[in-house]
């Protein structure tokens, strides 16, 4: 008997989706022919939900020792296609990581009930092989579950990563420990273009095997975007070729506690080959107290009464070496890190040590700027975002700029992060509202932790739940979770960020109408098992245990 299951859903509105995210579908539930509404459970547990499923109770065997993943004929991609290899090679050991190769020969059915290979065809003449994902990169998939070949096709690599996760987690277990399949058909693609995971690298030194485990689970979320806040105030990590002090005198440690060059490359490269994309952030003006080690006069000296302290505030403003400094380092970021945005910070600058200096108060007179010390920060970002947009790349910062009255191009991205659901819901609106486009993560401060089941407010928030017209939602490209790192280092960081994450991760890629709470939960619980049996470790939703856990 065949069930057919059908996400009630427009299908042809792959295009359409990254633009207008915001703008409702269908809702998101799932009927059977009879008229049955279904609960996500009834199929398998698939994370984040995809746009459109049809699935069925007819079943094919899987075996270790016969799949295979071939490149279809007609793919623009081949063989010589290092992320799709790379791809087949990961989600062949998540498919069969338990299996004895031996003992699955025996298990085989009547003939005609094996799914032999899963047919990559890469759809588009250019198929990105060699490239980066970018803000615009097409990341839609079809895939058809079917024997004895299953067939995904994607215009583009990153899409065809995206149906290789889903692939992988349609495969399930049977009680004799065979892998089996069921017919189905996937149409997906995301719901926001940008999908991202903060980890804070300098409140604690993250090794590179964190960074990396971390990347690997977002691609398990299908997340697109690492924004990997590099320094802040307590560490500078980041190894600079033009700027070796800086590292050398304000990591935690010289040698141990760094990012090389070859660690920036590895984390750039794993990342994009799973269609990850990194963007740097190096916060200034202020929480930059660990740059004041290697690079002399860059901070402001705070004064007490008429004379210096000895303590250091924000970077000096009023200097022009402080924009030499910044011309050279940002030509250098932009050369390093190939992703088309840096983030640029500009949150949280505190005035009391500028207010302290009698240099910058002169100059603020000089200025007009009277006592609005706004004025002196928008004076440095301005400077900051003209000699960034000389090296070509587009830049995000914190709300705050926007919030102080920053002149801004227009492709700027602004990242909101502040204030309760009322504040930030008409901080969307007033950004929209300006014509900037925006991402959220307000809701998703996951370094906040409380008792019970918070990832249930984190999947409730919604990107678009603001007062404003289509044409705004429209300039909402998604969102990030932040895991800021005051009380997190290796130790703690994977567990507290997984599966709350994921719970954010289904927000921005799934269809606005998948919202439903007790569905969400039974396929969390299942994906969170999945995430520990592939080596990471996510903390339990609740009560409970996984079929392969710790042993
Ligand atoms: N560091 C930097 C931080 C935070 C921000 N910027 C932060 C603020 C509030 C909370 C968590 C983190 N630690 N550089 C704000 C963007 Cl609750």
């Amino acid at each position: 008997m065949l069930l057919s299951i059908q996400l009630q859903r427009e299908f042809g509105a792959l295009l359409l989706a990254a633009v207008a995210a915001c703008v409702a579908w269908e809702d998101g539930d799932v009927w059977d022919y009879d008229g049955h509404k279904l609960k996500d459970s009834d199929f398998l547990a698939l994370w984040p939900l995809p746009q459109k499923v049809q699935s069925s109770a007819v079943s094919f065997q899987l075996s270790a020792s016969r799949f295979q993943f071939t490149h279809a004929e007609g793919s623009s991609a081949g063989s010589d296609c290092s992320i799709l290899q790379n791809a087949f090679r990961r989600y062949f050991d998540y498919i069969f990581g338990f299996t004895k190769k031996d003992r699955d020969q025996r298990r085989r059915n009547a003939a005609g009930s094996e799914v032999l290979e899963l047919q990559v065809a890469i759809t588009s003449p250019d198929a990105e092989c060699d490239g980066f994902p970018s803000l615009t990169s097409d990341e839609s998939y079809e895939l058809s579950v079917d024997q004895p070949s299953a067939v995904l096709k994607a215009p583009k690599v990153w899409g065809a990563l995206r149906g290789l996760e889903t692939f992988s987690q349609l495969v399930y277990e049977d009680a004799y420990g065979a892998r089996n399949i069921n017919k189905t058909g996937v149409s997906d693609f995301p719901r926001f273009a940008h999908r991202g995971v903060l980890l804070d690298s300098s409140r604690h030194y993250l090794p590179l095997k964190v960074i990396l485990a971390n990347l690997e689970a977002m691609a398990m979320n299908k997340y697109n975007v690492f924004h990997w806040h590099i320094s802040d105030d307590q560490s500078f990590p980041y190894v600079s070729r033009m700027f070796p002090d800086l590292s050398q005198k304000g990591s935690y440690h010289p040698y141990t506690h760094v990012y090389t060059p070859a660690d920036v490359k590895m984390v750039i490269e794993f990342a994009r080959m799973r269609g990850i994309r990194v963007i740097a952030e190096f916060d200034t003006p202020g929480h930059t107290q660990s740059w004041g080690f290697g690079q002399k006069d860059l901070l402001t000296p705070c004064y007490t009464g008429s004379s210096p302290s000895g303590t250091y505030g924000p970077v000096n403003p009023i200097l022009n070496t402080t924009y030499d400094f910044m011309a050279g380092f940002f030509k250098e970021i932009s050369t390093v890190f190939p992703d088309a945005y840096v983030h640029l910070g500009g949150d949280e600058v505190d005035f009391s040590c500028w207010k302290s200096n009698p240099d910058i108060q002169k100059f603020m007179d000089q200025q007009g700027f009277g006592k609005d010390y706004s004025k002196l920060e928008s004076f440095y970002i301005q400077r900051l975002l003209d000699i960034v947009s000389s090296t070509d790349k587009g830049y995000m910062v914190w709300q705050e700029v926007f919030d102080n009255g920053v002149k801004l191009k227009m492709d700027t991205l602004i990242h909101v992060w502040k204030g309760n659901e009322a504040q930030y819901q008409a901080e969307m609106a007033r950004v929209t509202g300006a014509g900037y486009r925006t991402l959220l993560s307000t809701p998703w401060y996951l370094n906040r932790i409380s008792y019970g089941q918070d990832w249930r407010d984190a999947y409730k928030a919604d990107p678009c739940n603001f007062t404003g017209t289509d044409a705004q939602k429209k300039l909402v490209i998604g969102g990030e979770a932040c895991l800021w790192g005051e009380y997190v280092d290796a130790s703690n960081l994977t567990p507290r960020l997984w599966p709350r994450a994921s719970a954010v991760a289904e927000r921005l890629w799934s269809d606005q109408g998948v919202r439903d709470i007790s569905d969400a939960y039974v396929r969390l619980v299942q994906h969170r098992c999945r995430m520990v049996e592939r080596g990471i470790p996510a903390e339990p939703l609740f009560t409970g245990y996984c079929r392969h856990e710790y042993s």
